[in-house]
């Protein structure tokens, strides 16, 4: 389902320019305009869903697919193997969460630190 009042939805459809990492059929990869990390790149589902907030069963596949390509497309975009390397996923949820963009992303960040603290 696209909702055109999306900006995702927008990127995945093209209507808004993205450096794309990866697309399948249910999964599209790109990079953050913002970049927290040398390596910041969003992974989300193709079907519009607003958040984790918002998932069901029925999103337990694409959900899968996505953790299972992020290790892969995170080497592919430069982080460091594991487990000297390494990267971190970030899902924020909800104004509380920190989420601005409502639909469901995973943050992939990895890359040489000082980026993350901690
Ligand atoms: P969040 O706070 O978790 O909803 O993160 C939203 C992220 O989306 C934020 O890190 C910046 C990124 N972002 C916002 N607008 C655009 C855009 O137009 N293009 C791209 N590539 N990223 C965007």
């Amino acid at each position: 389902m696209h909702d055109p009042d999306c900006l995702f939805c927008k990127i995945i459809a093209g209507q808004i320019p993205s450096r794309k990492v990866y697309e399948d059929d249910e999964v599209f990869a790109f990079h953050d305009i913002h970049p927290g990390a040398p390596v910041h790149f969003l992974m989300v589902p193709k079907q519009h869903v607003h958040s984790m907030a918002g998932v069901t069963d029925a999103h337990a596949g694409v959900l899968g697919r996505m953790m299972v390509l992020a290790p892969k497309l995170a080497l592919e975009q430069g982080c460091n193997p594991y487990p000297d390397g390494g990267f971190r996923i970030v899902v924020n949820t909800g104004t509380e969460g920190g989420q601005e963009v409502h639909h469901l992303h995973l943050h992939v960040m990895g890359g040489p630190r000082p980026w993350l603290k901690g």
